[in-house]
């Protein structure tokens, strides 16, 4: 049960109580607050809100760009009739975290994207007030995802030294959750589907509930339950099954009950197939052409950290520009994107954080410079890889239910030109292969240098995606006619390898400050974002295994400071604050106007 993925639900067999609000807060420079007795309680802390990056709130650099350890602390209240079995489940603590229950260790866990689920049946008080403290800890290295290192300053500081792109927010980021089932929960759920004319077959298999008969209902939109099975494992036939659809969801309610109301569990799913056939993603069967955009968990004030309204204005913004598809670069979000996607009829290419997999501070600018940095061929890739694998099964286990998920994503950039990636990889995508009920197709994406003649590691996935600057960091402005024979240059090698497979740019973009106009265009004016933008649309147009476009990025965000970055990357089509640049229009303006199948026969 300690790795049950289910998010929490209240009902009359079950308990969830949120424990966001305001919580205390401790830096630990030193690393010295477990000797010192902090797993009982903090002894000098400030308040913090939760949840959110404790980052954007400070006003000094000693403060915002923390790395090490640094600790939370709250109470909650565990009446004497609750469940059972209690648990407290974080969203995820970024990027490693201890959790004590009044001042006995309850979990621990290495990675901040995927939740952590504590038992404190044993630790908490019922009828009283207990005591919650988290250790955490923001440092980066080569052996843990995502990757990167520090710095140590003249004065003994640290200061984060990411591998990636992004600001190396950290906290807890997201929901905290008091869980309450009974003792023999209902753990675990999946589903696989299966198309039979109007009908569809949907595949269960139930885990917990111990030996306790299992029921599965099936009930529509309207409340009518339309399809019902008994046992742990099972088919139920959909009559007429109404499906969920690109841009037109439609949710069934699944409920799972064990024993005579024992336990029950119910969540919203979504009844679809996802297949790769030759150069098509078909979604019940149909081709669809991808379009939307890379995204981060950011934003003002709260960093990394969840909140609805957010998601809320990203989605309207999403919808407006006539966009059906996001990947959650460069890991696994919250799991109210998944819910709301579910909701909305968008498609998620999921990603694991494995982001920085090449020896530079930004791999983008390694990128440039095509130097090989013998990522793979160190002594810490061993412990990397049990990280790796750990946190794909993590995510394909939350994530798996969510019809909106159509495939994974197992790196962003890595060095994929050598023999010591090639073997590394294989065995991420040989694992990721026996994880998911429904075989999902296995991606990952590849910058330029894994180009079609070096890449080793291309074959590996069942849809290739790539991330290409032709026209920014590769022969930009006045250059970009050369830009673009370039980028044709590469684009006719891959289609002479004739894979039979569909190609997702999952990345183009160009650095756009809002406030720039200039014509003719300059780079970094809206002007240029436009041309740029329309010469690589000439591209992908060209090819038809071109089977989506993902604009890097939504918004603007937050990075590490650099002279490429003018405070955070401005590739955003929408401002930091969700306002568009010139380029939405041009996007709301194609999208719209390409046909729902578009290159699908
Ligand atoms: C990339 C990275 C992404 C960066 C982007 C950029 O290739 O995958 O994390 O933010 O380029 O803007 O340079």
């Amino acid at each position: 049960m300690n790795s049950s993925p289910l998010y929490p639900v209240q009902n009359q067999a079950r308990a969830a109580v949120s424990l966001d609000g305001l919580w205390r807060f401790q830096f630990d420079p030193k690393g010295e607050g477990t000797a010192a007795g902090w797993p009982g309680g903090l002894p000098a802390p400030i308040s913090m809100p939760v949840p959110a990056s404790f980052s954007e709130f400070f006003t000094t650099h000693e403060e915002r760009d923390y790395v090490g350890d640094f600790w939370y602390e709250t109470e909650f209240f565990l009446p004497e009739n609750f469940p059972e079995k209690v648990y407290l489940r974080f969203g995820s603590v970024t990027h490693r975290a201890v959790i004590y229950c009044n001042g006995v260790e309850v979990a621990r866990h290495e990675g901040g994207f995927l939740p952590i689920l504590a038992d404190v049946t044993d630790a908490a008080n019922r009828g009283r007030r207990n005591k919650l403290v988290v250790q955490a800890n923001n440092e980066l290295s080569e052996s843990t995802l995502p990757c990167g290192t520090q710095k140590e300053m003249p004065d003994g500081r640290k200061i984060s030294k990411p591998y990636f792109d992004l600001f190396n927010y950290s906290g807890i980021q997201r929901s905290v959750w008091l869980v309450g089932t009974p003792k023999d929960a209902i753990t675990d759920y999946s589903l696989q589907y299966e198309l039979d004319g109007a009908d569809a077959l949907v595949r269960y298999t139930v885990e917990g509930g111990g030996d306790r008969p299992v029921q599965v209902f099936l009930v529509d939109a309207e409340g009518n339950t339309v399809a019902r099975g008994e046992g742990k494992a099972g088919t139920l036939r959909v009559e007429d099954a109404h499906l969920w659809q690109v841009r037109n969801a439609y949710l069934y309610r699944l409920v799972i009950e064990a024993g005579e109301g024992y336990d029950l569990y119910e969540e919203k799913v979504g009844i679809r197939t996802v297949k790769i056939d030759g150069h098509h993603i078909l979604i019940n069967g149909k081709p669809v052409y991808l379009k939307g955009y890379g995204k981060h968990e950011d934003a003002d004030i709260i960093g990394r950290g969840f909140s609805w309204a957010v998601a809320k204005r990203d989605f309207e913004c999403m919808k407006w520009t006539g966009a059906n598809c996001f990947r959650t670069s460069h890991y696994p979000y919250a799991e109210e994107w998944y819910q709301m996607a579910d909701e909305e009829g968008f498609l998620i290419i999921d990603e694991v954080p494995a982001v920085g997999m090449m020896r530079s501070t930004r791999n983008f600018a390694a990128a440039g410079t095509g130097q090989y940095t013998y990522f793979f061929e160190t002594p810490t890739v061993p412990q990397l890889l049990e990280n790796h694998k750990q946190q794909v099964s993590e995510m394909i286990a939350r994530d798996k239910n969510h019809p909106s998920v159509i495939a994974w994503s197992l790196f962003n950039e890595p060095e994929t030109t050598s023999e010591y990636a090639r073997r590394y990889f294989s065995k991420v995508f040989a694992f990721a292969r026996t994880l998911d009920p429904q075989n999902r197709p296995l991606t990952g994406a590849f910058e330029k240098n894994s180009a079609p003649d070096k890449c080793r590691c291309y074959d590996l996935c069942d849809m290739i995606c790539l991330n290409r600057y032709y026209g920014w960091y590769i022969s930009g402005g006045p250059e970009i006619d050369e830009a673009e024979q370039k980028f044709r240059a590469e684009m006719d090698k891959w289609a002479a390898k004739k894979l039979d497979v569909p190609f997702v740019f999952t990345e183009f973009g160009t650095d756009t400050l809002a406030t720039e106009h200039k014509l003719p265009s300059v780079m970094w004016s809206q002007e240029y974002q436009d041309e740029y933008l329309s010469m690589n649309f000439g591209v992908f147009d060209s090819y038809d295994f071109v089977q989506g476009e993902l604009v890097w990025n939504f918004a603007d965000f937050q990075t590490t400071e650099g002279i490429m970055r003018v405070n955070g990357n401005k590739k955003g089509v929408f401002t930091r604050q969700r306002q568009p640049k010139d380029a939405a229009f041009v996007f709301k303006h194609r999208w719209e106007a390409l046909p729902e199948q578009y290159k699908g026969n």
